[in-house]
């Protein structure tokens, strides 16, 4: 079911100065950088390799405020690994499959992720820890 990993979450105070300590530590660039009101983050994706239905990225997360996502687990956590999100080829039966073995889904149906994407959250309590994120991207132009 899982093509690959698209990305890995990483949260952080100050989106510019991560997003320059990643280019000059390991030589990536930015390829997407978009706000979304509705996960409440501002978010840069960098690129580290293609693979199987598309690319795998960094991506870099800077809370849009303290009442989000991203902003709550800074003030409890502070900077670090926020998440891993996997590629699937249709993430609806992928919902419907993960979502029938009894891991909670944190999505009733997909949400618009970087990049023209659609993704959907699993609870980390039932994930051993891991908050887990899976994404359909859109298909590439021929
Ligand atoms: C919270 N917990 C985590 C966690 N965040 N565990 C592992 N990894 C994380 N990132 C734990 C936390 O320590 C608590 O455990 C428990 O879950 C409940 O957390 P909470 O602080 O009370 O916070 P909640 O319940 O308000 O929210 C936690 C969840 C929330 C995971 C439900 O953050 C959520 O809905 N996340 C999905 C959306 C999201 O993260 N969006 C931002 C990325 P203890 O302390 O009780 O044991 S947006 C993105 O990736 C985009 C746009 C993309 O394109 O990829
Ligand atoms: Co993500």
């Amino acid at each position: 079911m899982l093509l690959r990993i698209d990305h890995v979450g990483i949260a952080c105070e100050n989106l510019d100065e991560k997003i320059a300590y990643y280019e000059a530590t390991f030589g990536v660039t930015v390829v997407s950088r978009e706000v979304n009101e509705e996960q409440g983050v501002k978010e840069a994706m960098l690129h580290v390799a293609d693979g199987e239905g598309g690319g795998s990225y960094i991506q870099l997360l800077e809370p849009l405020g303290p009442d989000t996502p991203v902003g709550k687990f800074l003030a409890k956590r502070g900077e670090g690994l926020h998440h891993i999100a996997y590629g699937v080829r249709d993430i609806t039966a992928a919902m419907e499959q993960i979502g029938g073995s009894g891991v909670r889904l944190l999505d009733e149906r997909p949400r618009h992720g970087a990049m023209g994407t659609s993704i959907a959250f699993l609870h980390p309590k039932d994930v051993g820890g891991v908050l887990t994120e899976l994404v359909e991207s859109p298909p590439r132009p021929s």
